[in-house]
């Protein structure tokens, strides 16, 4: 054990209300917005294919620039009541949302900054409009911070001399005066989810990441922060240099998922984040970035993986500059929220399958409650036939479509493998609740079906 200040403290997984309810939630929305959605990925003619909210960077645009896009930011499409309902449609039970992104602008009026929403048209508190509307829909809300700041005089990559520390200092400063205005301002979030700090003059304050992670604690007592915040004393981020995990869940898979049979991830709570398109998470206005758009079922698979591994998934949308909602994503959500209506009992209030192993057509999850299993079929096998190996100690009851509750009439090959006809593909996965007792007392496990003919 390496003896460190800035480490890992309470190792038990926390039980709280907030946390408890985040973990059984499985499913949110992430929201870039910000001002680079009004170029959206095209600067001066130039269209860049890589991440609208880095075109500042990519497209090598100066900060006066950048920062005349404010006169733009007027809102004439910002509806947050309509992101809110869609959120919820989707099946999302909470958000988190861009307060400040890598080009430093904020959607709240920050007294700490002049590069905010109340330097555009409108002045409006943007972000207290959008966690309203979130809220009056019933999602939890969470707030995304990015600690790299490309607009903020003071901020440094790297701490090279004497004027590099005294300079990130005042930035880290500035950034603790503005997390605290958004945690007095907006005291009903549930959360805060860091980003940006994977550089080394981060790294070398490892002390300040736990200091914000204490004071947002403080203000709002029961708030989840992300292990994307933290670094300890030597530098080491998300896991400590002992190997324990810092703040409250771990945040490092973006863009990908932990292997559908690694329950090494089932040791402590963590999230994954995603995009409906390939690479973008600002909204990016070309063909590009609507070639690699993902389909609802794809959606729903990397859920239920997810899901599977005890995590939950954090799917990113984009609105465009004015502030209305693209409407590919209005699609996706529509039809992703349509099986969730259906099939959300297998997704919301479940977790690992524990004694269950892959089954490589699809993934098992069970309900937190009730312990009821869900097979959710993401690959019908060619046979149309799906094998359900039973765990060791448990039957198989029964095995019900979880769509109408109709049972299906299982084939029983041994007392462990169970088989039954799946229907044919909608092209969305199809799930089915099983119920199990324990081995040896269902009389279907005893002989086999005799009206079911063995395949
Ligand atoms: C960051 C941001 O740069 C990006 O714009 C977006 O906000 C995303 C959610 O977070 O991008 C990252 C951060 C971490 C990794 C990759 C991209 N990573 O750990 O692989």
């Amino acid at each position: 054990m390496i003896a460190l200040r800035h480490g890992a403290g309470a190792q038990e997984r926390r039980q709280d209300a907030a946390m408890r309810a985040f973990r059984a939630d499985r499913f949110g929305q992430f929201v870039h917005w910000g001002l680079y959605a009004i170029p959206a990925g095209t600067w001066q003619g130039r269209t860049i294919e890589f991440a609208a909210e880095f075109l500042m960077h990519s497209a090598h645009v100066s900060r006066e620039d950048w920062a005349a896009l404010a006169g733009d930011f007027t809102l004439d499409g910002f509806d947050p009541a309509a992101w809110a309902r869609t959120a919820r449609r989707l099946g999302a039970r909470y958000v988190t949302v861009t307060t400040k992104h890598h080009d430093g602008f904020c959607l709240w009026p920050s007294a700490y900054s002049d590069f905010t929403v109340a330097a555009t048209p409108s002045k409006r508190d943007v972000l207290g409009e959008i966690v309203a509307a979130y809220r009056a829909e019933g999602l939890a809300v969470h707030l995304y911070y990015s600690v790299l700041d490309w607009h903020h005089p003071d901020w440094r990559y790297a701490l090279d001399t004497d004027e590099d520390r005294a300079a990130f200092d005042r930035y880290l400063a500035f950034a603790t005066a503005q997390l605290t205005e958004l945690a007095e301002r907006y005291p009903d979030v549930r959360g805060f989810w860091f980003d940006g700090t994977w550089d080394e003059s981060v790294k070398a304050n490892g002390g300040w990441t736990a200091e914000i992670e204490r004071i947002l604690k403080e203000r709002i007592p029961g708030a989840i922060v992300n292990s994307r915040l933290r670094a300890d004393d030597l530098g080491a981020r998300h896991f400590d240099s002992n190997g324990a995990l810092m703040g409250d869940y771990e945040s490092g898979y973006e863009r990908r998922l932990p292997a559908p049979w690694d329950r090494s991830v089932t040791a402590h709570d963590w999230e994954a984040c995603a995009t409906i398109t390939q690479a973008t998470w600002g909204f990016h206005d070309s063909a590009w970035a609507d070639r690699g758009r993902k389909t609802p079922a794809q959606i729903v698979e990397q859920l239920a993986q997810t899901v599977s591994l005890g995590g939950n998934l954090l799917l990113n949308f984009g609105p465009r500059g004015d502030g209305s909602l693209a409407p590919a994503e209005v699609v996706l959500a529509e039809e992703t929220g349509a099986w969730m209506d259906v099939n959300g009992a297998a997704i919301h209030d479940s977790g690992v399958a524990e004694q269950w192993t892959y089954p490589g057509w699809g993934f098992y999850t069970a309900r937190a409650d009730t312990g009821l299993v869900h097979a959710i079929v993401t690959r019908i096998p060619v046979s149309g036939i799906l094998t359900i190996e039973v765990p060791a100690g448990l039957a198989l009851r029964s095995v019900r479509e979880l769509s109408d509750g109709a049972a299906v009439p299982l084939t029983v090959l041994d007392a462990r493998t169970v088989q039954f006809p799946v229907p044919a593909s909608t092209g969305m996965p199809v799930v089915f609740a099983l119920e199990t007792g324990p081995a040896g007392e269902d009389p279907a496990l005893r002989e086999p079906n005799p009206d079911v003919a063995l395949v």
